[in-house]
């Protein structure tokens, strides 16, 4: 009997409907949503009698030995399907392949149009999970996308990926998140779905709290503007916020952790020189945490001591 498993990024639409995808098209198919700190832990715990395993929107440069060697003992056992967008190199792409992996990378698409292309679920809502992962990870121009959006219902796309950005922004518990996969997987549109109208509006409040808030306490160092978050907002929410400020390249928001960590994300505006998700992985793995991400999204673990760290190297860099 055939297995599947799919594991994909719990944070974000992108990895919500990556793993709706890749549902709808393996019913009957166990899912895990990770973060990038929980990823490669979750390639332990693989059911030794999954036959497939489909890996959808993991960023992993930053952990990328550990992923070859995880991925090398389960490929002894089962098919493994890499599907993502982060950054990966010629060379970690060829040894993914090396090993047996079946991998679908391009930085311009999101991971649920890249899973949407390789998996091809059928049926009309399935049409549309691909398109809320790209509006809301910025990526509705790359030419899959477009093909999709040139082919529905432009505005209802558009207000259906926002409900969903939005109704996630608030429901954060794992529980909830799975809960919104079933039922993308089984056909339902967002606003379908219980509590997603509820929970958007409950972030667009929030939301305008928060711009008030950052307003208050954004801190600017060079063309950085910073802010300390109260625990239990939508961090990437707050770093874009920080980029009204006049001057402005590049956006940071934390949020303290238990343990004396730090999660961050970094936002930057489209001249932003440096390529924020290779930067962050940079610091973050020499600082003793994880991190990663696209060229002007990004975001990271980290020891609270190594804040100022990445505020100041990267005002450096923006000089
Ligand atoms: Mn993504």
């Amino acid at each position: 009997m055939s297995r599947t498993y799919i594991i994909s990024h719990a944070e974000d639409v992108d990895g919500i409907s990556s793993a709706a995808i890749a549902l709808a098209a393996n019913p009957g198919a166990t899912f895990k949503l990770v973060d990038y700190n929980t990823f490669i832990r979750s390639l332990s715990k693989v059911p030794s009698d999954t036959t497939s395993l489909i890996i959808c929107d993991l960023g992993a440069s930053s952990v990328f030995q550990e992923l070859i060697m995880k991925l090398r003992d389960l490929k002894k056992q089962m098919s493994i399907t890499y599907i993502d967008h982060h950054p990966l190199n010629p060379d970690q792409i060829a040894l993914l392949k090396h090993i047996g992996v079946k991998v679908i990378h391009d930085p311009v698409e999101s991971a649920s149009v890249l899973t949407y292309f390789t998996l091809e679920p059928a049926g009309a809502p399935c049409y549309y999970l691909p398109i809320y992962g790209a509006v809301t990870d910025y990526m509705d121009s790359g030419p899959k996308a477009s093909y999709l959006i040139d082919r529905v219902h432009r505005h209802f796309a558009l207000l259906e990926s926002t409900l969903l950005s939005s109704a996630v922004a608030q429901g954060r518990t794992m529980r909830y998140r799975k809960y919104m996969v079933r039922e993308l997987a089984r056909g339902k549109y967002p606003h379908e779905i219980k509590s997603v109208v509820r929970n958007a509006t409950a972030t667009l409040r929030k939301d305008i709290k928060l711009s008030r808030y950052v307003e208050q306490h954004a801190r600017i160092t060079g063309n950085i503007a910073s802010v300390n978050m109260p625990r239990g907002n939508n961090i990437p929410a707050g770093a874009k916020m920080t980029l009204g400020r006049p001057g402005v390249i590049v956006g940071i928001a934390y949020e303290q952790k238990r343990r004396g960590n730090t999660a961050m994300s970094l936002r930057g505006v489209s001249s932003c020189p440096v390529h924020l998700g290779d930067f962050i992985g940079e610091v973050a793995r020499r600082v003793g945490g994880r991190g990663g991400g696209h060229r002007l999204a990004a975001g990271a673990k980290i020891p609270v001591k190594a804040v100022q760290t990445v505020i100041t190297e990267l005002s450096l860099k923006l000089k």
